[in-house]
């Protein structure tokens, strides 16, 4: 679990992200499908293009739910249980594609709000992260 100071971080980065959340997730969805083409298996039924509507509505969905989750620091796993069904019993994300999508978002943070996101911020981050991830893919047989 996360410190407190790592918490603190964890919420002064979201607090940046205010009405950009489809515009960075987006950039985020881009990035995942260029960098790792496998990924595009699992949105077949997407407009790839860069901007497109299909990928703002969806990136808006994943910044939004983490901005939620950030929010229940205490009750991740509450907090994504149904997130958690979805992706283990509907969409059966392979576990492994969560580290990359993990690392784009905070590539997308980096990139946006240099200052803020700083080596300390990125560390809490990135443990976030992969807190999120583990409760995605625990319901996963
Ligand atoms: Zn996921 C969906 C989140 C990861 C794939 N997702 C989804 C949603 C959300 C999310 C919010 C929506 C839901 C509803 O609508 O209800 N994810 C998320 C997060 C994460 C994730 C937070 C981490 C961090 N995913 C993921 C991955 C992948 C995915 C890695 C692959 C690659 N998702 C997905 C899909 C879907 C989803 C495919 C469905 C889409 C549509 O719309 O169709």
């Amino acid at each position: 679990s996360l410190s407190a100071s790592e918490k603190a971080a964890v919420l002064s980065i979201v607090g940046k992200i205010g009405s950009q959340a489809s515009a960075l997730g987006s950039e985020a969805l881009t990035r995942l499908l260029l960098s790792f083409p496998q990924t595009k298996t699992y949105f077949t039924h997407f407009d790839l293009t860069p901007g497109s509507a299909d990928l703002n509505t969806h990136g808006g969905k994943i910044i939004n739910a983490l901005a939620s989750a950030a929010n229940h620091l205490d009750d991740l796993a509450g907090n994504l249980s149904s997130l958690s069904d979805l992706h283990a019993y509907n969409l059966r994300v392979d576990p492994g594609n969560f580290p990359l999508l993990s690392h784009v978002i905070q590539v997308v943070l980096a990139s946006h709000f240099p200052g803020d996101f700083t080596p300390k911020v990125q560390a809490a981050f990135d443990k976030f992260l992969a807190l999120v991830s583990a409760v995605l893919t625990s319901k996963y047989r």
